[in-house]
């Protein structure tokens, strides 16, 4: 039995925005008391995780004066020193500002296109200096409420030009930094560009530098969109592209939620670890989500300490499915190869083409095989569940 500690190889990490979430929302003011950066990094050394990542408004507020800058930068970097925590990722706040309000790389305004490429390149410069090697991009106000106002081609050739200054600015700087694009399909915009992981990959492809751009899927973006999670991170992890991961809950259908990882889905996330462990991922486990309203900093603390619990706990599990000998030997039924049919297979060939239209298929007897998913789900509930 595991004790279920996290460790640095786990690479769990948390944002300086999700624990220090104050609480607001759309309909209430905050409900806790505002941490510093630096207590922040000793509160996460304390629950166990391995990193901090930070938008540049997180650490140095937008009207911070340089000297203001200098000292939480050393107060920060005192805390880094003193809990060995790394900061593996940063980013650039691209929505919180008025300025804003109509999109930054895609705004209509080109003052405020050419002031959100400033901002992050500071804020890369910033994010460097504290040893990021992932920068993610999240276009939270790159999107319409109204679609009178904008061409939609328009804001992809904007978002595209962008993207392909910035990762030239990293390459002329020798940053050794790679950028990661993170989907969502609404909120705080009523509809944003490029909505989900699937449509980020197309958009890297015609980027200048592809190679220097991956994704960030986040569990609550796709499932707001109603997608299979698991699904659009294994497509991203197969195209050589999954270098981050957003790790939180959400009831689809509903708003942005931020949930604990785990706490709604345990099936959908417990494939999820599945998945990511199978495939040996080794990026950050990045925990992108918020304590409930109702709780106090040390329900901060239990908030953290559940999120990386529950991604060890199904960890396990998934270890335990894939030793579990009756679910092997189901799998092993189901992915049971005909021999005869490899001729067919693979790789076109006319031979093949041939052999095949020639190919007579008893296709009633091969469907009236039945394929024990309902036994093999009813396995997997009993593993998840602790009852097996
Ligand atoms: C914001 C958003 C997250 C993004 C962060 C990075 S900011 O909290 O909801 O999903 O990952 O910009
Ligand atoms: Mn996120
Ligand atoms: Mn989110």
């Amino acid at each position: 039995m595991t004790s279920y500690q996290p460790k640095p190889e786990d690479k769990f990490t948390f944002g300086l925005w999700t624990v220090g979430s104050r609480g607001r929302d759309p309909f209430g003011a905050e409900v806790r008391t505002s941490k510093t950066p630096a207590e922040l990094v000793y509160m996460l050394s304390e629950v166990g995780a391995y990193g901090v990542n930070f938008h540049d408004n997180d650490l140095i507020p937008i009207d911070a004066t340089p000297a203001q800058a200098d000292a939480i930068k050393k107060d920060f970097r005192k805390a880094l020193d003193d809990t060995g925590l790394k900061v593996p990722m940063a980013t650039t706040n691209l929505f919180y500002d008025p300025i804003f309000k109509d999109g930054a790389f895609t705004s209509n305004d080109a003052k405020v296109r050419a002031y959100a490429l400033q901002k992050t390149m500071q804020a890369i410069d910033l994010g460097v200096e504290f040893g990021a090697t992932i920068y993610d991009f999240w276009g939270g106000r790159e999107g319409v409420e109204t679609d009178s106002s904008k061409s939609a081609v328009e804001a992809i050739k904007r978002n595209r030009e962008a993207m392909n200054f910035l990762c030239e600015y990293a390459i002329e700087n020798k940053y050794d930094l790679k950028f990661v694009l993170e989907a969502k399909p609404n909120e705080p915009r009523a509809d944003i560009y490029n909505a989900t992981t699937g449509h980020m990959l197309a958009f890297i492809a015609t980027l200048d530098h592809p190679e220097m751009v991956g994704v960030n899927p986040e569990v609550a973006h796709e499932t707001m969109a109603g997608l299979n999670f698991m699904h659009n991170v294994a497509q991203a992890w197969e195209a050589g592209k999954l270098w981050h991961i957003d790790l939180n809950d959400q009831y689809g259908g509903r708003y942005d939620q931020d949930l604990r990882f785990g706490s709604r889905d345990i099936k959908a996330n417990f494939h999820l670890v599945k998945f990511l462990e199978d495939v040996k991922y080794d990026g950050s486990r990045h925990f992108d989500a918020h304590a409930y309203r109702t709780e106090d900093f040390e329900g901060v603390k239990d908030f953290a300490r559940g999120c990386m619990r529950t991604y060890l706990l199904l960890k396990d599990k998934a270890q335990q499915f894939n030793s579990d000998a009756e679910v092997q030997a189901l799998l092993a039924e189901i992915n049971d190869q005909d021999a005869a049919m490899s001729g067919f297979l693979g790789k076109y060939s006319k031979a093949k083409a041939d052999g095949l239209k020639a190919q007579s298929f008893d296709r009633v007897k091969i469907a009236s095989r039945g394929l024990k998913y309902e036994r093999l789900d009813q396995l997997t509930i009993d593993i998840i569940t602790g009852t097996r």
